[in-house]
């Protein structure tokens, strides 16, 4: 048995910002008390990574273990922990949820107090790092999972335990961007019946939106791209409606939108990363009950440029989704109940699957554009 040992196994691990990740022996340090040491079976590559890896200022840290949504198999369990035994299989979470404090008590809140979401290369609870290579050198965390690991060791609070018939290249979707997504539209926006909302930017994240906002029942669901290809895949998730951003002549986007939707939509979304976006999005949604959900991450310091005035005579609403407003615990399995009763699609996101060995490809169709969700294989 490895309880309590440190464990040797194979890692990718990001040295330097833009370069392809190196696979390498690492040595995995035993959980701690509310900790879980998992034999990672598949993860899923999001766009943070790649942007993380890709980070040459801060908070850019070197050598970093990436990949956070994963399913895998616990192979010990920290003292104190009950929530999950060896054998579990589990996915992982990058926001965590204590359970415990006021937040987490909260039905109103998805931030935990007590392990607030940060870009932390540490573990949550004790602060510290579980990997070394080979020289006995610290790697860095990320967002509290790094799943790119034959082993990782992740807190309690950032697991979720699944029902082992659930295919594993699926469960992982919602460790991170499928949830986020699905959930902004269902509980960040709480979409209505008969609804009209717009997606800004339908690469996975867009596309979830949809996918979320077609279970709410809207009717009218306008994906906004630069890419006119992306209406296609987009009618998969429900995009009724499409705007080619960029190819709209002298009208800006709000505009085309405010004459599509009789006033602007009730809904819109941005899933770019870019502040222009989200001002784009804001003007383009309905005065006085119109709500602006921002889920894309723009770089470090980037500033949303509304004027006072607008906001006050616009009456709307402007609002920041971190991993969809769900609760982990309780929302996640929901959501994985309905892909098992066939409402939720899961399966048209993987449109890739490498094993661990050719990680760096998976890197490189997301940087260009070519996936939407590549499951990587341990
Ligand atoms: C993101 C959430 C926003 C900050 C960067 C990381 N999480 C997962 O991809
Ligand atoms: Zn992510």
């Amino acid at each position: 048995t490895t309880e309590g040992k440190p464990i040797r196994c194979k890692a990718a691990v990001a040295r330097k910002a833009r370069e392809p990740l190196v696979i390498e022996e690492i040595t995995v340090a035993p959980p701690l008390p509310s900790e879980v040491r998992i034999r990672v079976i598949c993860s899923s590559l999001c766009h943070s990574d790649l942007t993380f890896r890709n980070l040459q200022v801060p908070p850019a840290i070197f050598p970093r273990i990436l990949g956070h949504e994963a399913t895998g198999v616990v192979e010990s369990v920290g003292k104190d922990v009950t929530e999950v035994r060896k054998g579990d299989v589990v996915i992982t979470v990058f926001l965590p949820e204590c359970g415990e404090c006021i937040d987490c008590k909260s039905s109103k809140s998805n931030r935990c107090s007590i392990f607030p979401f940060k870009v932390s290369p540490w573990m949550p609870r004790h602060g510290t790092s579980r990997f070394t290579d080979k020289n006995g050198d610290i790697i860095s965390h990320f967002l509290f999972i790094s799943s790119f690991s034959e082993y990782t060791v992740v807190d309690i609070a950032n697991i979720i335990k699944i029902d082992p018939q659930i295919p594993p290249d699926r469960a992982c979707l919602l460790g991170c961007g499928v949830s986020t997504g699905v959930g902004a539209a269902w509980r960040t926006a709480g979409v209505e019946a008969g609804s009209t909302v717009a997606i800004f930017g339908l690469g996975s994240i867009g596309l979830a939106v949809a996918e979320g906002a077609r279970l709410c029942g809207a009717t009218k669901i306008i994906g906004v791209d630069v890419n006119p290809e992306k209406f296609e895949i987009g009618k998969k998730f429900g995009v009724t409606d499409f705007v080619h951003a960029g190819e709209c002549g002298d009208k800006p986007v709000s505009q085309v939108i405010i004459e599509m939707t009789g006033g602007g939509a009730d809904y819109c979304f941005e899933c770019v990363g870019t502040a222009s976006v989200v001002h784009e999005a804001y003007a383009s949604c309905r005065k006085g009950w119109g709500k602006t959900i921002v889920l894309g991450v723009d770089k470090p310091g980037a500033r949303i440029n509304l004027s006072s005035h607008e906001v006050l005579h616009d009456g709307k609403c402007l609002m920041g989704s971190l991993f969809g407003g769900l609760k982990p615990k309780s929302h996640v399995p929901i959501l994985l109940k309905r892909y098992v009763d066939k409402e939720l699609q899961l399966d048209e996101f993987v449109t890739h699957e490498v094993e661990f060995k050719d990680i760096n490809k998976a890197f490189d169709l997301l940087s260009t554009g070519k996936c939407l969700r590549c499951v990587i294989w341990m």
